[in-house]
């Protein structure tokens, strides 16, 4: 017998096409494939979906009067827990089809909130989840009201780890200043950390990409990570960092980030400022791209476009387009960008040569040198000793003769005994 905890939520999924230039605002195929895909990684099961099309959204109902009817039979005949929708309401539409629908009414930013709700493991993430979930609610509590409290759970109602969302506007209020102090508390420890890494000398670069790219596949093959990495979207929500030691001794210290989506919703992103700060102070970025997703460049755009709300812009920007191992057609990848290279994460292919793209991308590239280094400079080898790689060193009559990886600031200062 079924137990009835295991049962999964039906869902009905809708939206507008509006046919607006901007695709990535706009209800596509390929957004309500992806919305397909939140639900499935909440737990829920699409039964159904409708789309609309019409230039105009309604200010009050989001669809036109007759498609919701038609919806709400779709309800009734079909035995719907949900429906979702591809955009975030406004509180009132929100309340008005709630009204009209009689079931559970999401929308797409309560929908990734939810995602994120489960998925967030450090303090750090739950925090920022669970602000920006109480900040969506708040002007929504009367529209998600008795419907979501009288179901009681289930998707878009969990809150991250064991705490239960709040309900009640006072508490609300109360709990997002709390959680405020708490993240801006957890900031100051971050930027203590960066100024840390600042002043080491680290090099640091953010893997940054869209949803189920290959950013923690990518950072495992580096650096045997062991990071989750799954066929899911928003696996990683905490960031990790690793670092990898490059030819000329460079240290890298590569950060996995969270992934981005399309329509992210606002109060996300601002919940989110300080993990994904990670990107914004990091000396350069690692964009991981899907390159067998036909919707690649569309996916390209939502990352540029979140990388410069956050302000992560005038960065060097290292594109690494995954997955090749999926496709046939190479051409379509290549030449999109001087500064890029397509590997396999998963197998592996062409990691040599995304080592030497790292290595010519991050700053203070080094070259190896065969110097001739007179005994009377014995500050100088030891200096060389300490700071740089030496590949090779023998005492010979005219001096020290040392083969060395210098950055060009320490080639300046040694190029007149250079062999
Ligand atoms: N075929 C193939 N699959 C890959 C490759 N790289 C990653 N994958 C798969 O793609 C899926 C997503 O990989 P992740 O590394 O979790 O992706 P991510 O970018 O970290 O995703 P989020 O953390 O959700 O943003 C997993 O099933 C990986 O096994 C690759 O080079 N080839
Ligand atoms: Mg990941």
């Amino acid at each position: 017998m079924q137990n009835i905890e295991d049962k999964k939520e039906r869902f009905i999924l809708a939206g507008v096409h509006r046919g607006l230039r901007d695709v990535l605002s706009d209800t596509t195929d390929e957004s309500i494939k992806e919305l397909r895909e939140l639900v499935k990684a909440a737990g829920g099961e699409v039964v159904g979906e409708l789309v609309q099309n019409k230039a105009d959204l309604e200010a009050s109902t989001y669809m036109g009067e007759g498609k919701l009817m038609e919806l709400c039979e779709l309800v009734g005949n079909m035995e719907i827990d949900a429906v979702v929708f591809d955009d975030e309401l406004s509180p009132i539409q929100l309340r008005n089809i709630t009204d009209m629908l009689g079931c559970k009414v999401l929308d797409r930013s309560m929908l990734i909130l939810d995602i994120f709700a489960m998925r967030a493991k450090s303090g750090e993430g739950k925090l920022q989840v669970e602000l920006a979930q109480l900040k969506y609610r708040l002007p929504r509590l009367r529209g998600m009201g008795t419907e979501l409290s009288r179901t009681g759970a289930g998707i878009g109602t969990r809150g991250p780890g064991e705490t239960r969302l709040e309900t009640d506007r006072r508490h609300i209020h109360r709990r997002i200043s709390a959680l405020e102090d708490e993240i801006k508390e957890i900031k100051k420890h971050r930027t203590l950390i960066h100024n840390r890494r600042k002043k080491d000398g680290t090099i640091t670069a953010a893997i940054v990409g869209y949803t189920n790219a290959g950013k923690s596949t990518l950072l495992n093959t580096l650096t045997d990570a062991n990071i989750l990495a799954e066929d899911k979207l928003f696996a990683t929500l905490d960031t990790t960092s690793r670092a990898i030691t490059l030819e000329d001794n460079r240290r890298i210290l590569l950060v996995d980030t969270v992934g981005f989506i399309r329509k992210l919703p606002h109060h996300l992103v601002e919940a989110f400022k300080s993990t994904l700060e990670e990107a914004v102070v990091a000396d350069f970025l690692i964009h991981v791209i899907d390159a067998s997703d036909p919707q690649m460049d569309n996916n390209i755009k939502v990352v540029e476009s979140v990388l410069s709300d956050i302000g992560a812009t005038g960065k060097r920007i290292l594109e690494v387009y995954n997955k090749i191992d999926k496709i046939t057609d190479h051409t379509v990848v290549l030449g999109a960008n001087t500064n890029s290279v397509m590997i396999s994460a998963k197998s592996g292919l062409n990691i040599d040569k995304l080592l030497l793209a790292i290595s010519d991308t991050a700053p203070g590239k080094k070259h190896k040198v065969k110097a001739l280094i007179p005994y009377s400079e014995g500050a100088l080898v030891s200096e060389l000793h300490t700071r740089h790689k030496v590949d090779n060193e023998e005492y010979t009559d005219g001096g020290t003769l040392m083969e060395i990886w210098v950055d060009s600031e320490m080639y300046e200062r040694i190029k007149g005994y250079c062999l």
